[in-house]
């Protein structure tokens, strides 16, 4: 294989983008290296289970998200391409001081409710343009992409170029290599949802489910964590939901550092994602926190998930608890 490293194939491909968007996945290489060393020792280090802590959502916070987001956080500030930093773990964004072209948003450390079980996590990031608010749509981005911890780290970065490509790290090495080129989307049948939530579903989404398991020819994957979930659904096909419930009836997952991250990414492989039958990259967030229903897969299979949602979804039916 014709080693290529991250940092080669940016200045090769994204010559575009110039030397702020090297700069910029130089800090994000390196910072993934650096949470990758301390999960892949989990179990053995003192950061392991909860903090004691919850975040701005009220939710557990592991000691591995903290350190994370920390680390992420700190690294991106200091970084002269960087204006300012939004993070899944901060109650408010961060200005970093420089004039930098990007403001970035993150989820440090997503499906960490896994890290104590060794399933794969992620870390998910987009690069917006600079602005005096972290409240841009999805379809501003310049780039966005994810680091997956899995059996082996890989990093994930799509640009609007069309261009969706993935690195996997060589420890021997300690360089990412260009593993996975000009990825475009899978075409299995294969849905990925948390069917434990059934009584919570709408009429529409239980009807979609019957119809597809009906139709026969599908597997159901579920990590339940969004990157790994994702991950499978670029490079293997299908559709992964989360869609909005009795429990959750604005949707579970964020706009700003999961939703419209992943779906740039997953559209700019030859996907499809839609949330109360908009494109999501559409969704102007209201709050930085702002949580949206979401089906991201392959064309093919958001074409058939839309078909089942009633015209105006906000009528779906279902009771919230
Ligand atoms: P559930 C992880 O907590 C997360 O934010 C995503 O990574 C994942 O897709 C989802 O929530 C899983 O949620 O309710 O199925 O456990």
């Amino acid at each position: 294989m014709n080693r290529i490293t991250l940092n080669d194939f940016v200045k090769a491909n994204n010559a575009d983008l110039g030397a702020p968007f090297q700069q910029l996945l130089l800090v994000i290489e390196k910072t993934a290296k650096i949470i990758n060393d301390k999960l892949s020792r989990n179990g053995l280090i003192e950061e392991q289970g909860s903090s004691g802590d919850t975040n701005v959502y009220g939710e557990d916070v592991q000691k591995l998200d903290e350190y994370a987001n920390k680390v992420f956080t700190d690294a991106l500030l200091a970084c002269p391409a960087v204006a300012g930093v939004g993070s899944e773990e901060l109650a408010e964004p961060k200005i970093s001081g420089h004039d930098g072209l990007y403001l970035i948003t993150h989820d440090p450390l997503d499906g960490s409710s896994n890290i104590d079980t060794n399933l794969p996590i992620g870390t998910i990031f987009g690069v917006y343009p600079q602005n005096t608010s972290v409240l841009q749509k999805g379809n501003t981005l310049f780039a966005s992409g994810y680091i997956l911890y899995g059996p082996s780290m890989m990093l994930v970065y799509a640009t609007t170029a069309g261009k969706v490509n993935g690195f996997t790290y060589d420890f021997q090495t300690n360089e990412f290599i260009l593993s996975h080129p000009d990825i475009k989307i899978g075409e299995k049948k294969i849905y990925s949802i948390n069917e434990g939530n059934w009584e919570l579903f709408s009429e529409s989404d239980k009807n979609y489910l019957t119809a597809i398991k009906k139709e026969g020819g599908y597997s159901l994957r579920y990590v339940g964590s969004m990157v790994a979930d994702i991950h499978r659904t670029l490079l293997k096909g299908g559709i992964f939901l989360y869609p909005a419930d009795s429990k959750h009836p604005e949707g579970k997952l964020r706009l700003l550092y999961e939703v419209a991250p992943l779906s740039f990414l997953i559209i700019q492989a030859g996907g499809d994602g839609v949330s109360r039958g908009v494109n999501p990259l559409d969704i102007m967030p209201s709050k930085h926190d702002q949580r949206v229903p979401i089906a991201l897969g392959s064309k093919v299979e958001i074409e058939k998930y839309s078909s089942f949602q009633k015209s105006n979804p906000i009528l779906d039916t279902f009771k919230v608890i």
